[in-house]
């Protein structure tokens, strides 16, 4: 199977699609654009932004659609409409975050009001999610017994954010506050997977 990811060299909307086809031990390319020469190709791509996914001889773009098409394809998803809603609100709140980050860190470069956001509006969120998965019975995932779309997103979303070496000192003591299972999770996560480890150990480290 040949998949290749277009992006620029950041995590922000493609990690989760990265994340996934990792944990899976997937080989794929990656085409990572500059912001130069992004004006000159983007009508090449049905909504002129990115990320895109080459998969199936499809051209596969919206970052959350992506992500939600691949665990369908590699059997992560529920057919029963409760479980994947359970699921897909969770790449909602995911989705929501990036987003906010963007706009706050990119557009408005202010990562000081980022950081407010996430201890005085998001920390009740945080408190929801940990709530979701102490009520699916703590079993390393979200939702059921096995990986899902909303394991992916929600690893992401909080091994990026608060965990990872480059953050940790400043952000983990928020989630340690806010909702400590979620580092469990993350660990437990994590370490499900040996090919998502050794990603996480290789990748290239980038701010946003
Ligand atoms: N809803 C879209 C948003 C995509 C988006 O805004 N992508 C940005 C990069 S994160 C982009 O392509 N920016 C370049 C542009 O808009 O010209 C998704 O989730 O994929």
């Amino acid at each position: 199977m040949s998949i290749t990811l277009h992006y620029f060299d950041l995590y922000a909307r493609a990690e989760p699609i990265r994340v996934i086809l990792n944990y899976r031990g997937l080989r794929y390319d990656e085409r990572l654009y500059s912001f130069q020469e992004w004006p000159s190709i983007k009508d090449q791509f049905e909504f002129q932004e990115l990320p895109c996914l080459e998969i199936d001889g499809l051209k596969l773009v919206q970052s959350a659609s992506i992500t939600k098409y691949l665990c369908q394809k590699l059997g992560y998803s529920f057919k029963d409409p409760y479980l994947n809603y359970l699921t897909c609100s969770l790449v909602d709140v995911r989705d929501d975050f990036i987003t906010k980050k963007i706009q706050l860190c990119w557009h408005e470069k202010n990562p000081e009001g980022w950081i407010d956001w996430i201890r005085n509006d998001f920390s009740h969120i945080l408190k929801a999610i940990e709530r979701r998965y102490k009520h699916n019975g703590e079993t390393g995932f979200f939702v059921g017994n096995s990986p899902s779309v909303a394991d992916f997103v929600m690893f992401v979303m909080l091994h990026d954010q608060f965990l990872r070496e480059k953050v940790s000192e400043k952000m983990r003591p928020i989630l340690e506050s806010a909702a400590p299972k979620l580092i469990e999770f993350v660990e437990s996560f994590k370490n499900s997977s040996e090919t998502l480890v050794n990603y996480l150990s290789n990748r290239p480290e980038r701010d946003f």
